[in-house]
């Protein structure tokens, strides 16, 4: 067994799934805080129901989360306990910029997160921070109307300037922004976008992504302008599209549904666009807004590592009957139809290990850089028994499957993988349906969906499992 013996086994959390105190310490209003739980929450994720302020007939789970802002250091201790090497977090870019592009940085937002990172390193471990998961600025989108605008790259870099001048001798790894491809699914939620009538949303979306692609190729060169040594990377909702059937259509719908997520990757990796975006975006009469400056700014930025979230598989066909018959898969960001051969988990999601090993290859064959898994969980209903145990043996099993999968790309396949951040080591909200029903955690948090409980920590049955898998460096599975 050959784990990098500096292998960073941890796990990783959003601020704005966890942090709550979402109108303390001077921060501003940002998209999460704005989307809310039950029916209206998709249409707000995709940009199609307006909603920039908060109202009274709205519960938003946001707002308070698991209150992290105020538990940070007893949920480090937890993290230590069981021997996490790293823990991936984001920085509420509103903390710092409360109207996204201040001139001066709020300074109770700066010192929050020099004492949660004093707090890591205090443990030993390595925090991985996300730029931007999911917030976009409220005032932002006011005033430019969110990453349609080319001057929300000046925005962007103030805020890095700002954080990278201020944690440069604590933060060694960095991604630019969460899931970068979600902007295709979730728009708003992924980018600040509401569409507007008249609009063509794909071209939007194009011109969205372009913006988002040179502020993270500007970012990674400042970072190593102002942090040598430091390590950037690009961070991908992964999971291979495997073709409904072997007919010919299929292979190639799945060939072009990869393709739509690596667009991002591509350009972040490589420094440049593939020859078929280009075409596409001709066919489909795009014109993107893409200058000599921003080219050259995409060649000198590419990512050091390739990150990425892996959850489950996904599935297409090109057969209109079966796509009709089969409808979408149970992850309602992505669609797809359902794999014959996997079971789903309680939310839909298909359960396939080893797509990770497929995953991963494809992502390495690619771009021939390191890999790093920055999520990977299973979203459960959890038992709380009279004794306060959770017996939670199915997210075990989950994750053992997933390990084994990515021991095996290292092992047999020789890939590089720098660590493995398991996403939701505590329980929190969910992104896509606001739940805090479905827990991901090895820590048990006391709230149920409608915001009631006491925040208490417990642990479950995976927290004594994980702590040994991190002990052994991945050679003992077992629970
Ligand atoms: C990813 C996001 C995370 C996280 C995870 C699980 O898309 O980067 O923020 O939430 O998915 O998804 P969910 O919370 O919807 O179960």
């Amino acid at each position: 067994m050959s784990l990098p013996k500096d292998f960073l086994w941890g796990g990783a959390t959003a601020a704005n799934q966890c942090e709550g105190a979402y109108d303390e310490g001077g921060r501003g209003l940002s998209t999460v805080d704005v989307i809310p739980f039950g029916p209206d929450r998709m249409p707000v994720m995709r940009g199609e129901k307006k909603m920039l302020a908060c109202d009274a007939e709205h519960s938003y789970p946001a707002h308070q989360a698991i209150d992290l802002y105020h538990h940070y250091k007893e949920d480090i201790k937890l993290f230590a306990e069981m021997g996490f090497k790293c823990y991936r977090l984001s920085i509420a870019w509103t903390r710092i910029l409360p109207n996204g592009d201040d001139d001066t940085p709020n300074e109770e937002g700066l010192a929050f997160y020099d004492s949660l990172f004093d707090e890591c390193h205090k443990y030993g471990i390595e925090p991985l921070v996300t730029i931007c998961h999911f917030d976009t600025p409220i005032a932002l989108i006011k005033k430019y109307g969110g990453w349609k605008d080319r001057r929300m790259i000046g925005a962007y870099l103030k805020y890095c300037a700002a954080i990278f001048g201020r944690y440069k001798n604590k933060v060694k790894y960095w991604l630019t922004f969460n899931e970068i491809n979600m902007l295709l699914h979730l728009p708003f939620m992924g980018a600040g976008i509401l569409f507007e009538p008249g609009e063509d949303p794909t071209e939007v979306q194009y011109r969205a992504a372009h913006y988002e692609i040179v502020a993270s190729a500007k970012a990674v060169r400042m970072a190593h302008e102002m942090m040598p040594g430091a390590m950037v990377g690009c961070m991908l909702a992964a999971g291979q599209y495997y073709p409904r059937t072997c007919s010919p259509r299929d292979i190639w719908a799945a060939q072009e549904a990869d393709r739509d997520n690596y667009f991002f990757i591509d350009a972040q990796a490589r420094g440049a666009y593939p020859v078929w975006a280009k075409k596409r975006m001709e066919r489909a009469g795009i014109q993107l807004d893409c200058t000599p400056e921003d080219e050259a700014d995409m060649q000198a930025g590419t990512v050091d590592f390739i990150s990425f979230s892996y959850y489950s598989s996904r599935c297409v066909s090109a057969d209109p009957e079966m796509l009709a018959k089969e409808g979408a898969s149970g992850n309602a960001a992505f669609g797809g139809v359902k794999n014959p051969y996997l079971k789903t988990s309680e939310w839909g999601w298909a359960i396939d290990p080893e797509g990770l090993r497929t995953t991963m290859n494809s992502l390495y064959d690619r771009y021939q850089k390191p890999l790093f898994i920055v999520e990977n969980g299973l979203g459960a209903v959890d038992k709380v028994e009279p004794d306060g145990s959770i017996h939670d043996s199915y997210r075990i099993e989950y994750m053992r499957a997933h390990i084994r999968a990515l021991i095996q790309a290292v092992d047999e396949d020789g890939l590089p993988v720098m660590g493995y951040t398991m996403w939701g080591p505590i329980d929190l909200v969910s992104a896509s349906t606001g739940e805090m029903k479905k827990r991901y955690g090895f820590i048990y948090v006391d709230k149920d969906n409608e915001g009631n409980g006491t925040l208490a920590r417990s642990r479950k049955d995976s927290f004594y499992w994980y702590k040994k898998v991190i002990a052994t460096n991945g050679e003992d599975l077992e629970d």
